[in-house]
């Protein structure tokens, strides 16, 4: 028995001795928490609109809708506190051309531009690409390349042109004689109102003759001095009027007025835009439909210029929504045009 006591007291020695040591075993040092790491560089404070530096090559004042446009860019950038440079080319691309290099040398932070035709941009677009600033294309298409510019933020053309072939087919009850007033040789819209348009009318109404085709450089004035010649070289035999803007057309309309006829009558009057004088002369029966196109386009513009601004990207196609409007429902829709 004496010899178990014996071990069982050495056993509890034992027992005793490593719980003491397990005690006073100092904890292992927790493990070196890393350093924090040193303090990243504070990215730059996001731009806001009051930061906002833009300039804007806006084409001219050749429509209403023009001018339209021209309000929506300045009224919106007051708005929001953008700092606008703006400049008017009087319908020359070398003025816009000149704007943009001056925008580059004044280190804008975004460029944005109307342009006034589709080709000779590439080498002022690269100049803007290589000072790191971006293009926004407003209203009209460049053809460039989609590195030269970050957006396009306007209408589907082709799609107005085809809206305007449906509703002149309608009109003439699928059979007739037009005459088509053209928007300026070269301009993105024209090339696409056109050709939406002839498309559309080969495709569905082979019983529609295009007589004449020829640009009034979206002018009234321009506009009403073709469809003079136009009523002198077709006598009688017009029955239609495309115009690609609603500026040619109303110019149009004092022509058919002057040579004795009824505009909207005696020859259908259908264009593009969506202008507060279309309205009026479709109110008073003097035009038949309208294509709307959306001018207001300020807020689209600035949005996609403090995101480029902020390092962002935007969608290479901010399209515009619009719709068709007619002569029966002119005077209620009038009072709510805001161009
Ligand atoms: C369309 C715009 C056209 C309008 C015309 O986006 O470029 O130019 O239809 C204007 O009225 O002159």
């Amino acid at each position: 028995m004496k010899g178990v006591t014996k071990s069982f007291y050495l056993l509890l020695v034992f027992v005793m001795v490593l719980s003491l040591a397990a005690c006073s075993t100092p904890a292992p040092a927790a493990a070196e928490e890393p350093a924090a790491p040193a303090a990243e560089e504070a990215a730059p404070a996001e731009k806001t609109y009051q930061d906002l530096v833009v300039g804007f090559a806006q084409i001219g004042a050749e429509s209403g809708w023009r001018t339209a446009e021209t309000d929506s860019i300045k009224a919106e950038a007051e708005t929001l506190g953008v700092k606008l440079q703006f400049s008017d080319a009087q319908q020359k691309q070398e003025n816009q051309i000149k704007a943009i290099r001056s925008f580059i040398a004044q280190q804008v932070d975004v460029i944005g531009v109307a342009p006034v035709v589709e080709t000779g941009w590439e080498t002022v677009f690269a100049e803007a690409k290589d000072a790191g600033i971006p293009i926004i294309l407003v209203d009209r298409r460049a053809d460039v390349s989609d590195d030269l510019f970050a957006s396009f933020i306007g209408s589907d053309f082709v799609l107005e042109g085809e809206n305007a072939c449906m509703e002149m087919g309608e009109l003439l009850g699928g059979a007739g004689n037009i005459v088509e007033l053209e928007g300026t040789v070269g301009a993105g819209p024209a090339i696409d109102r056109k050709k939406g348009f002839d498309d559309c009318m080969a495709a569905n109404y082979p019983d529609i003759t295009i007589l004449e085709s020829q640009t009034g450089d979206f002018t009234r004035a321009k506009g009403k001095e073709v469809m003079e010649a136009f009523l002198k070289t077709y006598t009688g035999e017009i029955n239609g009027v495309y115009a690609h803007n609603d500026d040619m057309a109303l110019g149009a309309i004092q022509a058919i007025e002057e040579a004795g006829l009824k505009p909207a009558e005696d020859i259908i009057i259908v264009s593009i835009d969506g202008v507060k004088g279309i309205f009026e002369a479709m109110a008073a029966g003097k035009a038949n439909v309208t294509v709307e196109c959306n001018p207001l386009l300020g807020p689209q513009f600035y949005e996609a210029a403090l995101t480029l601004a902020n390092g962002g990207s935007v969608e290479k196609w901010i399209k515009s929504n619009e719709g068709i409007f007619r002569a029966d429902t002119a005077a209620e829709d009038l009072p709510t045009r805001t161009y």
